[in-house]
């Protein structure tokens, strides 16, 4: 490695995969993924570094330097992709933070392991951060460096970012180490959300759990003040649109179209095989809409994209058996001869193939019971500069806080769920282009490149003078 960096990210993962040549030998590309697109650029253009798993276990590797960055791996063994990552992380933290939609696991094993490893993260982050600099740390994984790397170097200013919903204090609450979490995360300078209600869930637990005082955005330490702020992550919009442009892909939506049957309406899900995205309830309104005969027979067709996801955690397994069972129960009630009504893939793509299946998609169905955010629902939005396509969108998804003119319902009531995915397929291309106008507009000025800017500035200005210390 070269010298000690002024920005460093700390994140659970590299933004590297490693690849295997032709020829054998191992190379290293760019992950793909909103959030190393974003930051990376950034990154490399302030000679910053990155600090994260190299994604193998029980294997430790020296720095080394790729696309302008300087990584340093994070061993982890399998030990501990067992117990802090697909444990604490994946068992506990997950569902606790996303409204309890399954139940967390509180394990001893798997809290001693997550802080353990949180601490060579910070002790990582420590040795690779130049006197001064600015050090960015990632999502839940990571919630203890923060005050872990501040003991270590006061001198740095430190930046978090949660890319999962902060949930109300009652939830939290059942957490065994709350009050270290909650110290963890203490640690930064600048504490950033998605949302506005996540940070004021994080300020009122603060007071709460800490008797901290807080005013608006700021919370009081005895010595130091936590900023705590909405960052709405984003796309790369401007990437996204000119890729649909591309002929070939345009080529390909009409491909995919055809091989579907060419049916009227196209509908898509495009999650990770997660609990928390509402596969169930979406294919549950589909079949209903079938069973009901307000589709007809040949109507419409939904195309699920489940990319296999932490499939070691029991719960990710019983989900997998859930939803396989239920699409065999609707093609099987439902398929006729040259007409299948759920395709379903438990793959993943690469991402020219995923923006055809946008750009091919009538109506884009987007329903978790809780997201941080949803970056497919933005990406989909991105896809239609032809102004047609429909989206379906969950309440409790972030994204439905910008995305206002999508067809919105809750995942938890299927007659909601029917009666907007048919609204959805039932518009006129009139009122289609009205509302992917607008939310178009939203994401194109709201891009990921602006998210990562408006972070950095704000972690780089500093809070106001402790002096102003207010009571609220
Ligand atoms: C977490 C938060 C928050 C999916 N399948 C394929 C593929 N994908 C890509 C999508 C999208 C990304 O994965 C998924 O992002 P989401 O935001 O929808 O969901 P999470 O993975 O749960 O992300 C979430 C996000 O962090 C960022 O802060 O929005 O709320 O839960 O970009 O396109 N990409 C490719 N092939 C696939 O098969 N190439």
């Amino acid at each position: 490695m070269t010298g000690r960096s002024s920005y460093l990210i700390v994140a659970n993962r590299l933004p590297v995969d490693r690849t295997i040549e032709p020829d054998g030998t191992a190379a290293w590309r760019r992950s793909p993924g909103g959030l190393v697109t974003a930051i990376a650029p950034v990154m490399q253009r302030r000679h910053g570094a990155w600090a994260g798993w190299h994604g193998a276990a029980d294997e430790v590797l020296e720095p080394f330097e790729q696309g302008g960055m300087n990584l340093i791996p994070v061993p982890l063994s399998a030990r501990e992709v067992e117990l802090y990552y697909e444990g604490f992380s994946n068992a506990t933290l997950w569902p606790l933070y996303h409204d309890v939609v399954a139940p967390p696991v509180f394990d001893r094993k798997m809290w001693d392991s997550y802080r353990e490893v949180n601490q060579r993260f910070a002790e990582a982050a420590a040795e690779a951060a130049d006197e001064g600099a600015v050090v960015w740390v990632q999502d839940y994984q990571l919630q203890l460096v923060p005050a872990m790397l501040r003991k270590l170097r006061p001198d740095l200013r430190i930046g978090f970012f949660l890319h999962i919903p902060f949930p109300p204090t009652e939830l939290f609450w059942r957490l065994p180490w709350r009050r270290e979490l909650v110290e963890g995360l203490l640690g930064a300078d600048l504490v950033g959300f998605q949302l506005p209600g996540g940070a004021s869930n994080f300020r009122r637990l603060c007071r709460r759990l800490l008797g901290l005082p807080y005013k608006g955005n700021e919370i009081f330490l005895d010595d130091r003040i936590v900023t705590t702020q909405a960052f709405p992550i984003s796309v790369d919009f401007a990437q996204l649109d000119s890729l649909v442009r591309d002929p070939n892909i345009v080529a390909r939506a009409k491909e995919i179209r055809m091989e579907l049957g060419d049916p009227e309406h196209v509908l898509l899900g495009v999650d990770r095989l997660d609990y928390t995205k509402g596969i169930g309830q979406r294919l549950e309104g589909f079949g209903e809409l079938l069973n009901d005969g307000r589709l007809r027979p040949g109507e419409a067709v939904f195309v699920q994209i489940a990319t296999p996801s932490r499939e070691r955690v029991d719960e990710y397994r019983r989900l997998r058996d859930d939803i396989e069972l239920q699409v065999g129960r609707i093609n099987g009630e439902h398929a006729q001869l040259g007409y299948q009504p759920v395709w379903y893939f438990h793959q993943s793509y690469d991402h020219e193939e995923l923006a055809a299946l946008y750009l091919a998609a009538d109506v884009m169905v987007v329903t978790p019971l809780r997201d941080g955010m949803n970056l497919v629902a933005k990406e989909y939005v991105s896809c239609h500069h032809d102004l047609h396509g429909a989206l379906v969108l969950s309440e409790f998804a972030g994204a439905a806080d910008e995305l206002r003119q999508a067809y919105l319902v809750n995942p938890y009531d299927v007659e909601d769920v029917k009666r907007q995915m048919l609204a959805a397929m039932r518009a006129t291309p009139h009122e289609l282009a009205r509302r992917m106008r607008t939310m178009r507009r939203r994401v194109a000025t709201y891009d990921v490149d602006r998210w990562a800017s408006e972070f950095l500035t704000a972690l780089e200005s500093p809070a106001s003078e402790p002096s102003t210390r207010h009571s609220a």
